[in-house]
Order: C-alpha cells, then sequence, then structure tokens
C-alpha cells in the first residue's frame, strides 16, 4: 500500500516568520541601555548573516547613539563573529558565509579605525605586526594594530602570511621595539616558533620584544617558543606593550625578567577580576 504523505501542508507566514525571530532572540545585551540593545542585536546578526552592505548603517546608528568603538568591537562585532566561528566548526556554515561575515568586519573596522587611531596623542615607539606565512586571517590582527596604534604606538602592519625573512626586513627598517606575530592556525601556529627562531639567527633577538597571540595561541606555546608575551586579546597586548616600552624599557628582548613582568601583569589582572567578584 502507498505511504501518504501530505503535501499540501499550509503554513501560516506570519508564524513561520514568529519562530524565525525567536531563534534570533538574544538576552547578552539585557545590561545595554535600551536605545542601543535592539541595535547591538542587529549588529551582532548583521554579521553572523554576512548582510555586509548594511554594516556600516548599524555602525553609525550606534555611533550617533553615542556607543565607543571600542564598545563596539569588543561587544556585538566579537560576538557576532565568535557565533560565525561556532557555526562554521559545526558545519553549519561554509568558507563562503564565513567570508561574508569577515567582510562585515573588515567594513566595521574601516569605519572605526580613524576613530579609534585618533585617541593617540603622543609616539611611544614602532610596533611590527604580521599574520605569520601560510595564513590569512588578519581581523584580530588589525583590531591589535589598531589598539597598538591609539595607545600611542606607531604600528607597521605588514599584512598577512608574512614569511620570516620579511619580519626580518621590517626590524632593520624600522627598528621596532616590539614585534607581534599573529597565527589563527593549528598549522601555522609554529610559523610563529620558525620566524622567532631567524630573529635569534640574524642576531635581532635582544633588540625587540617579541608578542604572540591569536585563537589557538596560549602562554604555554608562547613560553614553549620563547616568546617575551602572550596577548589573549588586543586590550592585554595592549597593556604589555606599554609595560614593555615604558617600565621595563632597559630590558633587552629574550631577558627572563620581561617574561616574568608578564606574567605578573596576568596574575594581578586575574587578581583583580577575582576581587570583584
Ligand atoms: Co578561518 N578558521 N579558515 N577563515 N576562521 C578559524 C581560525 C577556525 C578556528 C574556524 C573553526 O573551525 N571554528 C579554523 C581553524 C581551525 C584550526 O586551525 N584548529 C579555520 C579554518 C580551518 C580556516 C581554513 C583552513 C578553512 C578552509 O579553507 N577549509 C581557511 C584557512 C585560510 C588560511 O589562512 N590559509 C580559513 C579561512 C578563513 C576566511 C578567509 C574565510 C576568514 C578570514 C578572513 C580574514 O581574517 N580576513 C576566516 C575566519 C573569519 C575565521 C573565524 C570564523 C573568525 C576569525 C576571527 O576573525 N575572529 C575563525 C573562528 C574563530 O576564531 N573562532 C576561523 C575574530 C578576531 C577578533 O579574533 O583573530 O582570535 P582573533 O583575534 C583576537 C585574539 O586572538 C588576539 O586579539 C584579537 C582581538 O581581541 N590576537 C592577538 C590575535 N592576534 C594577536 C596578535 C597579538 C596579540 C593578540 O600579538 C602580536
Amino acid at each position: 500500500m502507498p505511504l501518504k504523505i501530505d503535501t499540501e501542508q499550509e503554513f501560516d507566514i506570519e508564524d513561520l516568520q514568529y519562530d524565525i525571530d525567536e531563534t534570533r532572540k538574544t538576552d547578552r545585551w539585557n545590561d545595554a541601555p535600551a536605545e542601543v540593545k535592539e541595535l547591538f542585536h542587529t549588529l551582532e546578526w548583521n554579521i553572523i548573516d554576512g548582510e555586509h552592505h548594511e554594516t556600516i548603517t548599524f555602525i553609525n546608528g550606534c555611533l550617533e547613539k553615542g556607543v565607543s568603538p571600542r564598545t563596539l568591537v569588543a561587544g556585538p562585532m566579537a560576538t557576532g563573529i565568535a557565533e560565525v566561528g561556532r557555526r562554521f566548526k559545526m558545519d553549519e556554515y561554509f568558507l563562503p558565509e564565513v567570508m561574508m561575515s569577515a567582510k562585515c568586519m573588515h567594513e566595521a573596522l574601516g569605519r572605526l579605525k580613524p576613530l579609534i587611531v585618533a585617541e593617540k596623542s603622543i609616539d611611544i615607539g614602532t610596533v611590527v605586526v604580521g599574520t605569520v606565512q601560510g595564513d590569512l586571517h588578519d581581523i584580530g590582527k588589525k583590531i591589535v594594530a589598531m589598539m597598538m596604534e591609539a595607545a600611542g604606538f606607531t604600528v607597521v602592519d605588514l599584512g598577512v602570511s608574512v614569511p620570516p625573512e620579511d619580519f626580518i626586513a621590517a626590524i632593520r627598517e624600522y627598528k621596532p621595539k616590539i614585534v607581534g606575530f599573529s597565527a589563527l592556525l593549528t598549522t601555522t601556529m609554529n610559523m610563529q616558533g620558525e620566524t622567532l627562531k631567524l630573529i635569534k639567527k640574524e642576531g635581532l633577538r635582544e633588540q625587540v620584544k617579541v608578542f604572540v597571540g591569536g585563537a589557538p595561541i596560549s602562554q604555554a606555546w608562547a613560553d614553549k617558543i620563547g616568546a617575551d608575551a602572550y596577548g589573549a586579546d588586543a586590550l592585554i597586548a595592549v597593556e604589555k606593550a606599554k609595560a614593555c616600552v615604558d617600565r621595563l624599557h632597559n630590558l633587552s628582548g629574550g631577558d627572563p625578567a620581561v617574561h616574568a613582568a608578564m606574567l605578573e601583569i596576568d596574575r594581578q589582572r586575574e587578581a583583580a577580576k577575582a576581587a570583584a567578584g
């Protein structure tokens, strides 16, 4: 006997719309002032959906409400792209979707960069940053570069997939106080170690403090390859960079005292967090 399959089921389009809206609800921004809550929600979903033509409109909307560029970067933009990463990992998204979301992030950062960099008042030294060879991820590195500029550094951004030799050439040319490697892939994080080895081989290790960061990077990895500092996020990287050019400026790159001071910054932050509950 043939199976009876009901192909004529009718859906009420309004009910369907309601279901979709429900799945999009998030209470993440409940603490935000009422006037920006909806905007944060919309911006976050704009990034998840990869609707890059509209990103600037939402960014401008938030700026008009007085939201600071840093809050946007650390808030709805960060949570939006993190959700994209989760979906990619779970095979809910594929590369084209991720690329569209990355485009939203770039549009937003392009709009926010001049506002963040305008906070720079003094010049406290040069930092060279780049994403290591074989790795094309640059959103996080751009945020780090932007925050470093705002803090007073002159940043030379070498871009993505930077070969170790190009880092060496940049150290010779720009004489930075700090050189930073970003890596987002477990397959490219090793290039941080390779680049650092070449810096040592070229006799430049004592001239620069070496910073590492990126999603798969940890303090344990930084220790393993002999980096001076690990930046879990852009703000931590800036705090450590400032300490390097300020009170630690007389210490050379690779000095164990620099490494110990960097760990102390983390320890103090953790203690302050714990005290705040
Ligand atoms: Co890619 N990707 N991706 N991707 N991508 C990841 C990294 C992945 C974790 C996604 C996943 O599976 N969940 C995964 C890596 C898995 C692994 O290695 N274990 C992955 C993969 C597999 C790939 C491809 C191999 C996919 C493929 O082709 N099959 C491919 C690789 C291409 C290549 O590089 N050769 C690929 C490609 C891409 C796009 C091009 C589509 C795009 C990048 C666009 C761009 O950057 N221009 C992309 C994106 C967007 C991502 C995710 C979704 C988001 C990355 C991001 O921008 N995060 C990512 C998922 C994830 O990370 N959860 C993923 C937001 C950013 C603000 O955070 O970069 O961590 P983050 O930066 C932070 C901190 O880490 C720190 O500060 C930043 C700000 O607070 N930080 C530093 C970063 N660098 C620092 C340097 C410092 C200090 C701090 O000092 C110098």
